[in-house]
């Protein structure tokens, strides 16, 4: 396969300004009709189409066959020679929806016709230019067969059906223009949760959802959460839905998360259903936060698009920070920025010391779809969260308006947003443009000093980039950060700047840079990226006593948490440490200081602490986690070390974690923040306590809170003692798998809680797992809950048997011709087995050679395993 380069874009040579599809769905042969009006835009005649894996059947030119030799085709192409300034082509292609098992194009899954276009999947419908900067207004037939598919949805609006006997026929009509990624077609049968939302303009718009028969009681959730992204979208950023009718189907075969083709939304069912029985508050939550996003597309994405691939962050790392701010201004600010923080911190910094590492703004790709990454998607976030803390609200919101009155309609640039953001505001963004370009985890070293005789605060910061793949030479960054102090008694203090303002906002821009302080009067401690307010590592020397009083006075809730994560993560290498110079020391390397232990017996006594907070105070580092920290990855190491420090908390706070439990007020219909929190803390006590299975007050309560109703208690409980290898666990499992082996979204998470476990004994359980009736190697849903959840147990993925490996390639093998796009999200975290161990190397380096050389190696795989061998 060939890599494209981003430097190598080139305009279309050709418009399509009109498509007429028709489709006759059959499941096995589907004929689609495509009738492009096509119009020269220079002096190029040859018009080349792509396809992919087509077969042609007809071709016309304004109505006349086209002979032999004017056009070649070929199953990837359709080349049309001598086409004159303007004409009307007729393409016919025949499809077997049935056999499309990588789920791109159209298919057929679970009775229902389905497609996903986005990045490239359109050539597989028809031969069309597949690129984004070729925008057409679209009409769309669709025929099928009336009792299968009572249903039959596209983009737009529907403007005729007709009854056609057996079977029936509905014509839909869009009138924005789109490129071809944001096409959908769905012909199925469903219930349909139907609403309406008016807009301020006072506009009706019909609301859709459409759900599996039997559905509707799952469904309500979802559409509260579109009317709330609507409202939210309008007050917020001034967007304003502008067609009559939005309509969702969820499906249970999907590759993504959802997909915001215009008007008509794809959602994976995991995103849309849901009721307090069977999903979590997680569950809740990510189906408001993708909701929203699908339908924040529709301005960022849809109305304004990508010119080409590589600008992908334009549409999704500006769109995960809009339903980032979206789920902040609904629900727990603070919490959701920490969880913002530990996935960039445990996953996209994993991805940035990775041989596939790649800047929000990628310049090469062999396959598009391995660029739907946490880099271009939620570092991208970050980048315009960064121009949001250094515009400001108000600053931003100008951008966001300028970006729109200018691009509306159009296919843009990355360079286009920053564009828009520095006229609308007039700054210069010369040196923030590094964002877009560089890649990798910008380390920022910070040191203090404090002159007590001059009252001056001084802090020295160094900032440097690591080489990564291509890229070894890397200039400063224009780096946000922002800051508190305290003192030394951990009270908040306020330093200022000459102006007599208080500093709240540094930002970085050289290699080297000093800021210093006047007239403080006493020593202080820099709580440095408050509100993790950059994708950055910052290094600074801590000891206990400047910890503690970062926790004390702290006012950020990053910033304290961040503290305490400190302590933990200093605890834990401190151990590895001990156990790498003597494995058989076990759980005692693990010296807990006495100063944490007091700290969070404090915070749990403390009556007026968000519980949210406290939760995630209460949780420990994970494997993932601590593995970041090392170039060479010492895995048994960090997982007794884990382990012994989840016991020891445990045995140290068991008194004031079973009072938590025992004070919870346990409203478990609500869904307000208070009453997530509430569940949230406690299932974090419960998760500690677990390990103690000789207290019988523990067991009592792991059993009560199994037996709740609510999906969050019941599925914390089953966690907690499956992950600490509780004896109730295979009980709660075998319960838990006979109550609801009818519901495969529950069983997912029963699959999931055993991929994750880190007691988990052999991976032959998990490979055993494959074999069971809740698994299904088609469904990617299936293939996540187990195998890709299996990939992020550390200790077991990198077993020194060599077992995961096995079973990870194993899969990654099978799934190479099925679906590629799904195999290769299974191969990444095996990409960087240079950082592990030189047994697990040699393993994992053979297993990759041998997935090199497979006969018909997909794209998708080619480039990373090829990336991670060379
Ligand atoms: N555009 C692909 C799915 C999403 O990011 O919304
Ligand atoms: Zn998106």
């Amino acid at each position: 396969p060939q890599a494209k380069l981003r430097l190598d874009y080139q305009a279309p040579l050709f418009a399509i300004d009109e498509v007429d599809l028709v489709f006759d769905l059959q499941p096995t042969a589907t004929t689609v009709v495509s009738e492009l009006k096509v119009r020269r835009l220079g002096d190029e005649t040859t018009l080349v189409l792509d396809g992919e894996q087509l077969s042609l059947v007809e071709l016309q030119l304004d109505g006349v066959e086209l002979e032999a030799k004017q056009f070649h085709a070929t199953s990837n192409k359709l080349t049309i020679f001598n086409l004159p300034s303007e004409g009307t082509l007729r393409v016919v292609t025949k499809l077997n929806p049935l056999a499309n098992t990588a789920l791109e194009g159209l298919y057929l899954s679970a009775g229902t016709f389905c497609t996903q276009c986005e990045a490239e999947g359109f050539r597989r419908i028809t031969y069309f230019l597949d690129r984004p900067d070729v925008l057409s207004v679209y009409r769309t037939t669709v025929i099928a067969d009336k009792a299968s598919y009572p249903y039959l949805l596209a983009n737009g609006n529907a403007i005729a059906r007709e009854d056609l006997g057996q079977r029936h026929k509905v014509i839909w009509h869009d009138p924005f223009p789109k490129p071809c990624y944001l096409f959908a077609l769905v012909a199925g049968d469903f219930d349909v949760l139907r609403d309406t939302f008016v807009t301020r303009d006072h506009r009706t718009v019909a609301l859709e959802l459409f759900v599996d028969k039997g559905n509707l009681p799952k469904a309500d959730y979802a559409m509260g959460a579109l009317k709330r992204a609507m409202k939210w979208d309008e007050e917020r950023f001034n967007l304003v839905y502008d067609l009559d009718i939005y309509m969702i189907v969820a499906v249970d075969f999907f590759n993504m998360g959802a997909m915001e083709n215009k008007g008509l939304n794809i959602f994976n069912s995991k995103y849309v259903l849901a009721n307090d029985k069977t999903a979590t508050d997680q569950d809740f939550l990510n189906v408001e936060s993708v909701i929203g996003h699908e339908y924040f597309h529709n301005w960022t994405g849809n109305r304004i698009t990508c010119r080409d691939w590589f600008q992908l962050s334009l549409k999704e790392g500006l769109t995960v920070f809009r339903d980032q701010e979206f789920s902040a201004d609904l629900g727990m600010r603070s919490v959701n920025r920490i969880q913002d923080a530990r996935i960039i911190r445990t996953h996209q910094f994993d991805e940035d010391s990775s041989p596939m590492a790649h800047p929000i703004r990628p310049d090469r790709v062999v396959e598009m779809n391995n660029f739907y990454t946490v880099t271009v998607y939620n570092k991208g976030a970050e980048v315009i969260r960064m121009l949001h803390t250094l515009l400001g609200e108000e600053g931003f919101q100008r951008g966001m308006a300028m970006y729109v009155e200018r691009h509306d309609g159009q296919a843009v640039t990355c360079e286009d947003f920053v564009c828009a953001m520095e006229d609308a505001n007039q700054v210069d963004l010369s040196q923030f443009r590094l964002w877009y370009s560089q890649a990798g985890t910008p380390h920022v070293y910070v040191e203090e000093h404090y002159d007590a005789e001059k009252q001056c605060f001084t802090l020295d910061v160094t900032q440097s980039l690591p080489a990564t793949t291509g890229q070894n030479h890397k200039l400063p960054m224009h780096i946000p950060l922002r800051v508190e102090f305290v003192n030394k008694a951990g009270q908040p203090k306020q330093l200022n700047d000459e102006q007599g303002h208080a500093v709240t906002l540094l930002e970085l821009r050289k290699a080297r840079q000093q800021f210093v302080f006047h007239g403080v009067n006493e020593p202080v401690i820099a709580g440095l990226l408050a509100d993790f307010s950059a994708p950055i590592r910052v290094e600074v020397q801590r000891n206990e006593q400047q910890l503690l009083a970062l926790i004390a006075g702290g006012r950020d809730p990053f910033l304290r948490w961040d503290a305490v994560q400190t302590f933990y993560l200093q605890t834990l290498k401190n151990a590895v440490a001990l156990l790498q110079t003597d494995p058989q020391l076990e759980h005692q390397a693990l010296q807990v200081p006495s100063a944490l232990i007091q700290l969070l017996q404090q915070e749990l006594e403390r009556t007026n602490t968000d519980q949210a907070l406290l939760a995630l105070l209460l949780q420990i580092p994970n494997e993932e986690a601590l593995s970041q920290e090392y170039d060479c990855i010492p895995v048994e190491a960090i997982a007794t070390a884990v382990a012994s420090l989840r016991n020891q908390l445990a045995v140290a706070l068991q008194a004031p974690l079973l009072k938590v439990i025992a004070q919870a007020r346990n409203e478990i219909q609500s869904l307000d923040s208070e009453a997530i929190a509430e569940r949230m803390l406690v299932n974090t006590c419960m998760a500690l306590l677990a390990q103690l299975s000789d207290n019988d007050q523990v067991n009592v309560r792991l059993q009560s809170q199994f037996a709740s109703d609510n999906m969050t208690l019941k599925f914390g409980a089953l966690q907690a003692a499956v992950h600490a290898a509780h004896p109730y666990a295979k009980t709660f499992l075998d319960e838990f798998a006979q109550h609801w082996a009818q519901d495969v979204l529950v069983m997912d998470k029963w699959l999931a809680v055993q991929a994750t476990s880190p007691q988990l004994e052999s991976v032959t359980e998990i490979a055993n797992l494959t074999g069971s009736k809740y698994f299904n190697w088609q469904n990617p849903n299936r293939i996540y809950a187990l195998l890709a959840a299996f990939t992020h147990n550390l200790a077991a993925l990198h077993h020194a048997s060599g077992e995961g490996y096995q079973l990870i390639v194993g899969a990654i093998r099978r799934l190479n011709t099925t679906n590629p796009q799904v195999a290769s999200r299974l191969l990444s975290p095996l990409l960087k087995w240079r950082k592990l161990p030189t047994k697990q190397q040699v393993l994992l380096k053979k297993e990759l050679i041998s997935l090199s050389r497979l006969d018909n190696l997909a794209p998708d795989l080619y480039e990373k395993v090829n990336q991670t061998l060379t």
